[in-house]
């Protein structure tokens, strides 16, 4: 009986998440958006120290169409504007730049996450701060607009759940 009943709160729940995905990552569950063939998973952001004026948003895009999208940018209400950046390391030193699009292929995922693409929030008119959730849009070439909605963690933290990164200093910005 039991089992019937995980079985069946697992066929509500798991639409498109996994079991093992949901018990290592609960929050993962509460934010997926859908837009054309594209699917964006756990989009969450990082709490800014007082003053700082922009913030890194990461997630998760999976193009599950048979053609490719980019991914050129969003809109946040409490920033000026969103940017999409590549972060890469060069000689030992982190660089970043803003590219115009980041493109999504066929039967592919791509994952923005600290040190790698990141959504850039400009000209912040507030602080984030750590356990908010803030609505937001991505805007895709082909797919359009969709509405999105991200967890803010602590400052500097690596992850959704906001767990530090292990033996390397988290860089509190990107
Ligand atoms: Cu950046």
């Amino acid at each position: 009986m039991r089992a019937l009943v995980l079985a069946s709160l697992v066929a509500l729940a798991g639409l498109a998440l996994a079991l093992p995905a949901v018990a290592q990552n609960p929050a993962a569950t509460e934010a997926v958006a859908k837009v054309g063939d594209l699917v964006i998973e756990a989009p969450w952001a990082r709490a800014t120290p007082g003053g700082a004026k922009v913030a890194g948003g990461y997630l998760k895009i999976t193009n599950k169409g048979s053609a490719p999208d980019r991914l050129v940018g969003g809109t946040l209400p409490v920033a000026g504007a969103v940017e999409v950046h590549e972060m890469s390391m060069a000689n030992n030193v982190m660089n970043m730049r803003r590219i115009d699009a980041l493109e999504i292929k066929p039967g592919a995922s791509v994952e923005l996450k600290p040190g790698g693409f990141h959504l850039m929030f400009m000209d912040l008119k507030e602080g984030l701060k750590a356990g908010q959730t803030i609505k937001g849009t991505l805007v895709f070439e082909k797919a359009g607009s969709v509405a999105i909605e991200y967890l803010v963690a602590p400052i500097g933290a690596a992850s959704r759940d906001g767990k530090a990164p292990a033996g390397k200093p988290a860089h509190s910005m990107h």
